[in-house]
């Protein structure tokens, strides 16, 4: 009876995990410039360009604290690489994670002396999330109680 109860639970402990793992892995977290990191001497337009940012998807900013920062800025911003006045709007802890939370363009740019204009700059588009684009969790679940011949 007690074998019976245990075995009973462990098939329910998967069937959670398998419910629930969907939801966790829905965003996607994006390390801007991979492991070159945010800095100079990189293009940005092109990292960006082949990836398909998508609302709760992060930008995880990496560089190291004291030698750049993020500002998140509009296009005019972006274009001219103003730094806007207000540097308390920084983010500068050296692993800045930016949740995509709306969809639209967005702009990100280094306000470290002149590294904005050699290039540290970021512009992305954010698209509506999609629920076609993750598993069906029902469905997991149909195939695992299937493969336990309930
Ligand atoms: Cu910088």
């Amino acid at each position: 009876m007690a074998m019976a109860l245990s075995g009973y639970s462990n098939v329910i402990m998967i069937v959670i995990v398998t419910f629930f793992s969907p939801c966790i892995a829905m965003g996607t977290e994006y390390v801007v410039g991979d492991h070159h990191g945010w800095a100079t001497g990189f293009d940005y337009n092109i990292w960006a360009a082949d990836k398909v940012f998508k609302v709760g998807d992060s930008l995880v900013f990496r560089y190291e604290v004291g030698q750049h920062n993020v500002y998140r800025v509009n296009a005019t911003a972006f274009q001219n690489c103003t730094v806007p006045s207000n540097h308390s709007e920084a983010l500068r802890s050296g692993n800045d994670v930016i949740v995509l939370a709306s969809p639209g363009q967005k702009w990100y740019l280094c306000g470290v002396g002149e590294h904005c204009t050699t290039g540290q700059k970021l512009a992305i588009t954010v698209v509506p999330s999609t629920i076609s684009s993750s598993p069906s969790p029902v469905q997991h679940t149909k195939k695992l109680f299937g493969g336990f011949h309930f």
